[in-house]
């Protein structure tokens, strides 16, 4: 299906048009996709020149004001969190200066010697995950004994643990842990870092705390072959009833792919399998001829409800990555329809009556990360063309002064911004366009693995 003017506007909350001329055309009446891949590049380095004049090693660049603010440490300090997830970005995208830039940035300034508490998840997705992309692109040692030092600090969060289910928070310089309410995808989304550390540097604890975290969660499943949503640490015993694909279960399925994926460990693909099987048996509706995935009891695969949180558009990628092609179509075309009649999906949305339950998008890259993994996985056309249109919508709806911000409400003509650019934005949505549209020869098409944050961690060239 092309995308025409006419596709834009036909749905009700019309923007202003947006600008789609012939000017990206082929001769052959095809898109060009390599002009909008030199698009995609020339709004990184646009993007990144402003972070650097106005925020260069803050965490986070509000593109609006041009303030900027930290996020892994509450009060700061900021650790250069949108450099560390550029790296590996800005080397595929052949912006090598820049990556120059960011590099000697970290070695002048980063270390984890600090008395501060940060979130074992999202450290090791955006930070030791940056570290290593940023390794494996330049192969610059500091990258790597930095990635090591700080996952090092983030160990105590699994050895205190009576389960090996890590704490959410611990703190940097002390190892002092917090929080053993916890979630699948915060105690499960470890061992492409972890793995790919222990790879590198020969210390098995990083790969054996990760797996047994991820199995010590697999092995609380329920008859059905479903987990719950929440989980205490110390107890192993499950808080809540709730099974579903999305948040805060999400990475915890994708990073069982990633175990066999990166390492061939079949322990992994089997866990994988048993709950992608429960998924589909249990959790799978079709609704007005369109595939979603229900939230459901684990014990008893009672339906809880319809909603569906934007983060669950990641699940079409991941079957696709796990060979399931047809429910991978079906579940991203789904989602298609929503960028279709909203043109930005919305933070929440119920399939049952397809509205949005919150109207917020926090500048989310899941469903281009969909695209690239169907594209990557024997797709073409269709995927170029979602992603496409995900791109245009995003440059229509989110360009600020100084870059790319966060929409309070996708239902207000025009949209209304927010003010902020998450430090995902640099690892993730820019890097599936340029994938999707460049063919880039720094990227192996054909064997790559990509973690959940973006963070390439095999098939750099
Ligand atoms: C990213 O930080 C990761 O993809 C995470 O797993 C969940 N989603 C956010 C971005 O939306």
């Amino acid at each position: 299906m092309r995308i025409t003017r006419r596709l834009l506007l036909g749905a009700p909350l019309a923007l202003a048009p947006l600008r789609l001329t012939t000017a990206g055309e082929a001769p052959s009446g095809g898109r060009d996709w390599t002009a909008v891949a030199e698009d995609v590049r020339g709004e990184m380095a646009w993007a990144w020149k402003n972070y650097v004049e106005l925020a260069f090693g803050q965490d986070q660049l509000k593109p609006v004001s041009g303030a900027a603010e930290p996020f892994l440490l509450k009060n700061g300090p900021s650790l250069g969190l949108s450099l560390v997830e550029a790296l590996d970005t800005l080397y595929l995208m052949h912006l090598d200066a820049e990556l120059e830039e960011a590099v000697r940035w970290i070695e002048k300034n980063l270390h984890f010697d600090i008395d501060g508490e940060l979130q074992v998840f999202e450290t090791n997705i955006r930070m030791v995950g940056g570290l290593l992309a940023g390794w494996l692109a330049t192969h610059n040692k500091t990258l790597l004994s930095l990635a090591h030092d700080l996952a090092e600090r983030l160990l105590p969060a699994f050895t205190k643990s009576p389960t090996g289910i890590p704490y959410r928070f611990v703190n940097l310089k002390t190892g002092a842990v917090r929080d053993p309410q916890t979630f699948p995808a915060e105690l499960g989304t470890y061992i492409s870092e972890f793995g790919t550390l222990a790879r590198a540097t020969g210390d098995q604890r990083f790969y054996d705390a990760a797996k047994n975290a991820a199995r010590a969660c697999f092995d609380r499943r329920s008859s059905l072959d479903l987990v719950a949503d929440t989980i205490d640490a110390e107890t192993g015993k499950w808080l809540s009833r709730r099974a579903t694909v999305g948040p805060p279960s999400d990475s915890y399925y994708e990073y069982l792919y990633g175990g066999w994926r990166l390492f061939g460990d079949t322990d992994f693909k089997h866990w994988y399998d048993v709950h992608a099987a429960a998924a589909l048996k249990h959790q799978a509706e079709t609704v007005n001829g369109r595939l979603w995935f229900a939230n459901v009891d684990f014990e008893t695969g009672a339906r809880i409800d319809r909603h569906q949180s934007e983060l669950a558009a990641f699940y079409a990628g991941l079957l696709a990555k796990a060979g399931d092609r047809a429910h991978a179509g079906a579940y991203l075309e789904s989602w298609a329809a929503v960028q279709l009649r909203f043109y930005v999906l919305p933070e929440g949305f119920d399939y049952g009556t397809f509205s949005p339950t919150r109207v917020t998008n926090e500048l989310r890259p899941e469903f281009a990360d969909s695209c690239l993994a169907l594209f990557v996985h024997g797709g073409g056309e269709r995927e170029r063309q979602l992603g496409h249109l995900h791109y245009l919508n995003m440059k229509r709806t989110s360009r600020a002064r100084f870059g790319y911000t966060i929409i309070d409400d996708i239902t207000t003509l025009p949209m209304r911004q927010g003010d902020l650019c998450p430090g995902y934005w640099w690892a993730e949505q820019m890097k599936y366009y340029w994938l999707l549209f460049s063919d880039t020869p720094r990227f192996d098409y054909a064997n790559n693995y990509l973690s959940t944050e973006g963070k390439v961690l095999a098939g750099l060239r």
